[in-house]
């Protein structure tokens, strides 16, 4: 044993309804944004959907019996806004209200606590049809849910999370629109961070209102780790451009309080930002009880010589964006003098560079300026080209009545992923070491899932999902993992 984490830590896995579910028919549901851009042509890489997914819908009993051999502590799942609500202004469906009070029964019977977190990008279609979250009553509307959900699900939740990445549903949903709803329009992009802003208060408030000041209530974002290339002051500038619009403009509002007003000023050609009320600003800013951080690589940037602007319209796909798609155009607005340099070392399925010291710095670096945050880090985890073996040595996992949670005699060797998570689950007690009170680690993800625009070709599962048959099949980062939750330490290798 290298390493034991604190007592009480909490170790968990995390995945996102549109991900996982599938069922997108059943029990009321409406179509969301991602029904939607999976639909037209273009968007997704394999020309899938989440119609199907995990099938998690119907299968959570069994995965949740594989959680419990796990021995997680903790499942972070989201809710799909249109299955509680799914026509505009319209009633609560208990049907989609009841799936879930039936899968957080279940986790709690199985003594695993969980972290709901409330949008997760999958935006009813109808709100799209208004105009999205570039339109402020979108964030009004999602007040409304997150008390509907409030009174639903009461003291079944141990942690509320209003938002996961809203970077990603600003930038990617309606910068670049790499993601679902498509849109290429910086100015709507920046309209989308303020109201995302603007409804995790909303949310929090929403939540407290109905469940007191005790409940438990958190953010997630993706806060970017972005190296400046050299120490010359362009260099420098163009690392607190990215951060500006990477991370000061969630944390500003939501943590502090505040815009910061180089904010307002690199992105003036932009935006007037006059979709900014009096008010607005006070109400993103509600207490949280924990910062959740989804963290995967890191980034290092140069300043561009402003004579050579036209070469961002030809700078290739963003990291996430599926290649040969035609999506070139930068997610975030005001990078025109932002140059992103090429990932270096062994990248993953994603092409995502291995930077666990990030992972630390980022921690300690959120420690030293917010002293009083809890942290929890909500995602982390790669993506490989994973192969199943057969083994009939390898057991696994009955269900009863309902066959097995996890097959016997396949199993996937990921030595990389396994190497991935030690070596950035030994950055993480770095930074608890260096002062960071993180409490809590989600392994992304539990399953193989439905991989947004990139569909099924990349698989993060420590689990592996035979989408023909709906097995799940053991990989060696999920025995991994289990070593780790069940001694609270870092496995020896
Ligand atoms: C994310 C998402 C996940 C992704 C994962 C891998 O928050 O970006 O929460 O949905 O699948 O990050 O790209």
């Amino acid at each position: 044993m290298t390493y034991r984490f604190p007592d009480g830590f909490t170790w968990g896995t995390a995945t996102a309804s549109y991900q996982v579910e599938g069922a997108i028919h059943e029990d009321g549901r409406t179509p969301s944004i991602w029904d939607t851009f999976c639909a037209e042509p273009g968007h997704v890489f394999d020309h899938s959907s989440g119609e199907f997914a995990c099938d998690q819908y119907h299968r959570y009993p069994q995965d949740i019996a594989l959680m419990k051999t796990l021995g997680i502590d903790a499942y972070r799942m989201s809710v799909s806004w249109s299955r509680i609500i799914p026509e505009l202004g319209g009633p609560v469906n208990q049907a989609g209200v009841d799936h879930y009070l039936r899968v957080l029964d279940a986790l709690r019977d199985n003594g695993i606590k969980p972290v709901v977190t409330l949008y997760h990008w999958d935006l009813p279609q109808y709100l799209q049809d208004r105009g999205g979250w570039p339109e402020r009553d979108t964030a009004l509307r999602y007040g409304e849910y997150a008390g509907v959900l409030a009174r639903a699900f009461g003291d079944r939740v141990d942690t509320w999370t209003t938002l996961n990445e809203p970077w990603c549903a600003a930038y990617l949903g309606y910068g670049c629109g790499d993601h679902a709803p498509g849109i290429k329009d910086h100015a709507q992009a920046l309209a989308a961070a303020h109201h995302l802003n603007l409804a995790h208060g909303l949310g929090v408030q929403a939540v407290r209102g109905e469940l007191g000041d005790a409940a438990r209530c958190s953010v997630t974002l993706n806060l970017s780790v972005t190296r400046a290339a050299s120490d010359s002051p362009q260099d420098v500038a163009a690392k607190r451009r990215a951060d500006l619009l990477n991370n000061e403009v969630f944390l500003g509002p939501m943590v502090e309080g505040r815009y910061d007003p180089e904010l307002f000023s690199a992105t003036e050609h932009v935006t007037d930002w006059s979709f900014v009320r009096d008010g607005d600003v006070e109400t993103a800013h509600q207490p949280i009880d924990v910062l959740g951080v989804n963290y995967y690589s890191t980034n290092t940037v140069r300043w561009r010589d402003e004579n050579s602007v036209e070469a961002v319209a030809d700078d290739g796909p963003v990291a996430t964006s599926p290649a040969g798609l035609d999506v070139h155009n930068d997610p975030i607005p005001a990078q025109e003098s932002v140059e992103t340099l090429p990932p270096t070392g062994e990248l993953t399925a994603m092409g995502w560079n291995q930077d666990p010291q990030g992972l630390t710095d980022i921690l300690v670096e959120l420690a030293q300026r917010y002293p009083e945050l809890e942290l929890m880090v909500t995602e982390n985890g790669s993506a490989w080209e994973d192969e199943v073996t057969l083994d009939p040595q390898v057991e696994g996992v009955p269900a009863g009545d309902d066959g097995f949670a996890v097959v016997p005699g396949k199993i996937v060797h990921d030595p990389q992923r396994v190497a991935y998570l030690d070596a950035h689950v030994k950055a993480l007690a770095a930074a608890i070491d260096g002062g960071a009170n993180v409490t809590g680690y989600y392994a992304w993800s539990l399953l193989d899932n439905f991989e947004w625009a990139l569909g099924y070709t990349k698989r993060f599962g420590i689990v592996r999902v035979d989408y023909d048959t709906q097995e799940r099949i053991w990989k060696d980062s999920a025995l991994y993992y289990q070593r780790l939750v069940s001694t609270n330490g870092i496995p020896e290798a």
